[in-house]
């Protein structure tokens, strides 16, 4: 764990380096990736069972590739009632948030009488990549598909690896509160590739979203082009704003639900009191002897996390927006006046009985964010990753009346004869006095 103090000289060094910690690129499986691609558009579903009986130790047939309604229906009941009611309540506040999302279509007439739009509408078909084993997270599944859904998505395809055969029944019982039916036992590069260029079995989509592992996020950059990709997922990141009012227990216990998701995931606390600090890096460590994921999360504070001393909010807020975070939780007396003052961040979750873990199951907003500071340039996931844009003009005469003559001017200083004609022979027909 690092320790800086704003006041120190070495200060700005060291918060640069700290800074400098979220960037890693994993491009070493790019050819093995590229491989699995090409194999994949040029034998289907062929070598998609083969690639799928090699890593995941699974026979496939075209036939069996999809899981089956009774299957994922089967599964999904040995779900206990307390965990489906969760997740029914966790998607039904996922859901409205992302509803309150969906914006409006535009449309006016101008000064010059031409009558501008802008129209909204959903993408046709998304694939929803699920990871396998320990990461594949039912929440996540929340987390994607819903948003889809909300769009107005009309097909939603999802893959998850199942090794040896194993299904999980928590993920198919997320698929199944989403209304998602169309799921393949199939995960990694190949799973990227099918969705993306379509096998016998699995029809193609337009758009790819969800977390996996590098080969995963290997294959979505280079299918990312002809279909779209959400973005890239680094590790998972917290920055936490906290005066010495808080318990310390609850900061630590905070940056450690960040810390034991990766031992490369980032856990930073900024405060104005380093002896507050240093009690709740004592409490920290006190949870680590008892904490499930201590490994994890013991290795990703060690290496990765962070106590920086300020001297005053307006401090902390500028070093917050720096960092950028993927979440950012305010733990001060006025977190609205604080939150004024964060331009970059992800997500925020403000005040003393706010966790992160709020925002990760059952708030609302996406828990699908952007990692490694990205979030100076990007957003978490939402409805507008399945939406796109049509804008419209509608001219009649006198409109073209009006704009036409600047367009022709334009053209002709481009060098481009047909663009001016097109438009100056209209006018000419309208009667231009071309002076
Ligand atoms: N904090 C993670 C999301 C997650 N947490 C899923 C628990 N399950 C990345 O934002
Ligand atoms: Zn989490």
């Amino acid at each position: 764990m690092k320790w800086l103090q704003s006041s120190d000289t070495d200060f700005e060094t060291r918060l640069s380096s700290l800074l400098a910690d979220r960037s890693a690129v994993e491009t070493s499986v790019s050819t093995p990736v590229r491989d699995i691609i090409a194999a994949i558009r040029t034998q289907g579903d062929m070598a998609l069972c083969d690639y799928t009986a090699r890593f995941d130790r699974l026979a496939l047939t075209p036939e069996t590739i999809r899981i089956s309604e009774a299957e994922i229906a089967q599964e999904a009941d040995k779900v206990d009632a307390e965990l489906m009611e969760a997740l029914t309540l966790a998607a039904t506040r996922i859901e409205s948030f992302h509803r309150a999302q969906m914006p409006s279509d535009l449309s006016y007439t101008d000064d010059a009488g031409l009558t501008l739009g802008m129209r909204w509408t959903s993408l046709d078909a998304v694939g929803l990549y699920v990871p396998g084993g320990k990461a594949a997270y039912p929440s996540s599944v929340l987390m994607n598909a819903l948003p889809a859904r909300v769009a107005g998505v009309e097909r939603i395809a999802m893959c998850v690896p199942c090794p040896d055969g194993v299904l999980n029944p928590l993920v198919l019982a997320a698929a199944r509160v989403c209304g998602v039916s169309e799921i393949y036992r199939i995960g990694g590069a190949q799973a990227v590739a099918a969705l993306a260029y379509g096998t016998a079995t699995i029809p193609p989509v337009d758009r790819i979203v969800g977390p996996g592992n590098a080969y995963v996020a290997e294959a979505k950059r280079q299918v990312f082009g002809h279909v779209g990709i959400d973005s890239i997922a680094g590790p998972s990141e917290v920055v936490i704003v906290a005066d010495n009012r808080n318990e310390p227990r609850f900061v630590a216990l905070d940056l450690l639900a960040q810390a034991e998701h990766d031992e490369l995931a980032q856990a930073v606390l900024i405060t104005d009191d380093a002896a507050f600090a240093q009690t709740v890096v004592e409490a920290l460590e006190n949870e680590l002897l008892t904490l499930p994921r201590a490994a994890i999360a013991g290795k990703s504070w060690a290496d990765h996390g962070a106590v920086v001393i300020v001297r005053d909010w307006a401090e902390a807020a500028q070093i917050a927006n720096r960092f950028a975070s993927e979440h950012l939780e305010v733990m001060l007396d006025d977190p609205e006046g604080f939150a004024t003052q964060i331009r970059h961040a992800g997500a925020m979750f403000l005040g003393r009985n706010c966790p992160e873990a709020v925002g990760d199951y059952v708030g609302g907003p996406n828990h699908v964010l952007p990692t490694s500071r990205t979030a100076r340039f990007a957003s978490g996931l939402s409805v507008f990753d399945f939406l796109k844009r049509t804008t419209s003009i509608a001219a009649d005469a006198n409109g073209l009346r009006a704009v036409g003559p600047a367009g022709v001017a334009l053209a002709r200083a481009e060098g481009l004869g047909a663009h001016a004609l097109s438009l100056s022979a209209r006018l000419d027909a309208l009667g231009w006095n071309q002076g």
